[in-house]
């Protein structure tokens, strides 16, 4: 009986009836399922696969009308993957990853998306999800000990577990401007771009936002827009990807040695393989060594491989500044304008903190004689306006406007699906302070609910495939473990959430990224707490912290036998 210690009950209980709770499951249900899974992005794609092999009745439920979750949704021109797309991928399937071919080195939406239709096909994945539809409404019945799970579409099933794959960065992020409604021309969320495409042609674009998707748009329609006026709160980094069709030797020794690289990948803080890894501080070579080193990886078309010249860059203030200030300089020789390369210079964070983007001609595009750099950290934006925007400084007229403002991420897509546990407690009440959860998996009080990517995870700050790969083959040996033993309930305890809670804060401690006002704290949404949601300790160490707690009986969950 391995199910011993102080964390770990397995108790026999009689389920309590709350009936204030059950008067919300009074519509008959449609049907019956083992697991739900909610999302099918490369999480819950691979989650539907690998459940399978439980046995058990599945269901995948998924907003879009086709699989690929952030890859089907950011269809923006410019939308490209930010990790080499022989990294970024699965690692499942020998013959998947011997056979695809990956036309670009950094692959573009279309290729991800085109990638993830044939997952679902090739693997009989397609069949069990529901497309179109967005669950609207997860609550749990204690006295059944099962969820109801209710959909925009009118569904209402039941099932016994929920694995919510629902994604990172999929609650859009729309400020709260005043008068959007009143505004003539069409606006666009990057991350809810029309499929049929948008023409620019001979308009005055305007684009709110300059991270990672602003980064990627802005050149793209630059070229097509007659005007493009760029309002930028906050400016990033960013380092040329060099793009390019996929070299075809690299490729070879990718499929000749994937095996040996997945394995090298899975022992790395960030789930990817970075050749010239430095592990010498910024202060321990010579200013024209440093110049080299730095210019070597400006040159190596990786973010990771950037942020890993030094070992002090993500820990000491001083280190990250003279790598910044490398940065400033390659902007301040690309952009003509100096004013206009001054306020495109980062100043108010430090290197990494947020996100580092990779992009394709940005800095270059503000040479452009169509294309303004308008300054909303000095003036504020005030308002849309019917044909336009107005700061406190200026208006602008505009004849369609982009908002690549980005997500209420790592929550926002949990938050907003009306989740409800033991007690009638809503998820939006128990995180009001913060997502608690263990080891990113399990919310106390929200039993048999298991997130993929969750806060708590490394999720965003490895590469995330293999990250989910990881996570639902621990889950699929949880739901094994849970069922050959006769387990009905698997919880975990607000100790245990506190436990893990510290080590996340711990970790993110350890580095400057609380230096940010960034979207891993929350702090792009008004009112968010204020609280890192990403395990950043190592993807390596993460993945041991649930080996171990596995291997311990699954120590820090709570697995009950239920009579009746
Ligand atoms: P991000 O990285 O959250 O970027 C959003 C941008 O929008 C950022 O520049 C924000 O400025 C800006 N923003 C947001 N709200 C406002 C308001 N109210 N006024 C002016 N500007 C605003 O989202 P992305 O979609 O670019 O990227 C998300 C992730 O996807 C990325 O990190 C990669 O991991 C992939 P701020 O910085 O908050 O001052």
């Amino acid at each position: 009986m391995p199910f011993i210690g102080e964390t770990l009950q397995v108790a026999t209980q009689t389920p309590t009836h709350t009936s204030d709770i059950h008067a919300d499951f009074t519509r008959t249900p449609t049907e019956e399922f083992d697991i739900v899974v909610i999302g099918a992005g490369f999480g819950g794609l691979y989650a539907l696969y690998r459940f399978r092999r439980l046995g058990l009745r599945l269901k995948g439920y998924e907003t879009g009308s086709g699989p690929g979750g952030t890859w089907y949704w950011n269809r923006y021109p410019g939308a490209r993957v930010d990790l080499e797309s022989m990294v970024y991928s699965y690692s499942f399937d020998e013959d998947l990853q011997q056979e695809w071919h990956w036309p670009e080195h950094f692959s573009p939406q279309e290729d991800l998306e085109t990638y993830a239709n044939h997952v679902a096909d090739r693997f009989g994945i397609r069949e069990q999800i529901q497309f179109d539809t967005t669950v609207t409404r997860l609550s749990f019945d204690e006295a059944e000990n099962k969820w109801h799970v209710f959909t925009d579409r009118g569904d209402h099933a039941i099932t016994r577990f929920v694995v919510a794959a629902t994604g990172s960065l999929n609650a859009t992020n729309i400020p709260d401007f005043a008068g959007v409604e009143t505004f003539s021309g069409q606006w666009y969320h990057t991350s809810k771009w029309p499929k049929e495409g948008v023409d620019f042609t001979g308009k005055r674009v305007g684009i709110i936002g300059t991270g990672s998707s602003g980064i990627q748009v802005i050149p793209v329609v630059a070229q097509e827009a007659m005007h493009l006026t760029v309002f930028q709160r906050t400016a990033n980094f960013s380092i040329p990807s060099r793009n390019r069709v996929l070299d075809p030797e690299y490729e070879r020794d990718y499929k000749a040695n994937y095996p040996r690289y997945r394995e090298m990948m899975k022992s790395t803080k960030t789930a990817a393989i970075l050749q010239g890894q430095q592990y010498r501080s910024v202060f321990d070579v010579t200013d024209t060594e440093r110049e080299q080193i730095l210019n070597e990886a400006w040159r190596s078309r990786n973010g990771f491989r950037f942020m890993a010249t030094f070992i002090d860059i993500r820990t000491s203030l001083a280190a990250n500044e003279v790598v910044a200030e490398f940065i400033r300089g390659k902007i301040r020789e690309t952009v003509h304008n100096p004013e206009v390369a001054e306020l495109l210079c980062p100043k108010t964070h430090p290197l990494g903190t947020k996100r580092l983007c990779l992009d394709s001609g940005y800095y270059e595009t503000f040479n452009r004689d169509n294309v303004t750099l308008v300054d909303v950290r000095a003036n504020p934006i005030q308002e849309i306006t019917p044909t336009g925007l107005r700061t406190t400084a200026a208006e602008y007229e505009l004849d369609a406007l982009i908002f690549a403002t980005g997500f209420d991420a790592m929550t926002g897509s949990m938050t907003r699906m009306n989740i409800t546990g033991i007690g009638g407690v809503d998820l939006r009440e128990k995180w009001q302070h913060g997502p608690t959860n263990y080891l990113g998996y399990s919310v106390a009080g929200f039993p048999n609910l298991f997130m993929i990517h969750g806060p708590g995870s490394p999720s965003v700050l490895a590469q995330m495939i293999m990250g989910a790969e990881f996570q639902v083959e621990w889950l699929c040996d949880l739901l094994e473990h849970a069922t050959a033993h006769g387990y009905h309930r698997v919880d975990t305890t607000a100790e245990w959430e506190d436990s893990w809670g510290r080590e996340v804060e711990a970790a993110a401690e350890a580095t400057l990224f609380k230096k940010a006002d960034s979207w891993y704290l929350g702090a792009n949404i008004p009112g968010k707490p204020r609280v890192f949601m990403v395990y950043i300790g190592g993807f390596d160490v993460y993945c041991g912290r649930c080996r171990d707690a596995s291997a311990a009986g699954y120590e820090g969950f709570v697995l009950t036998r239920l009579q009746g």
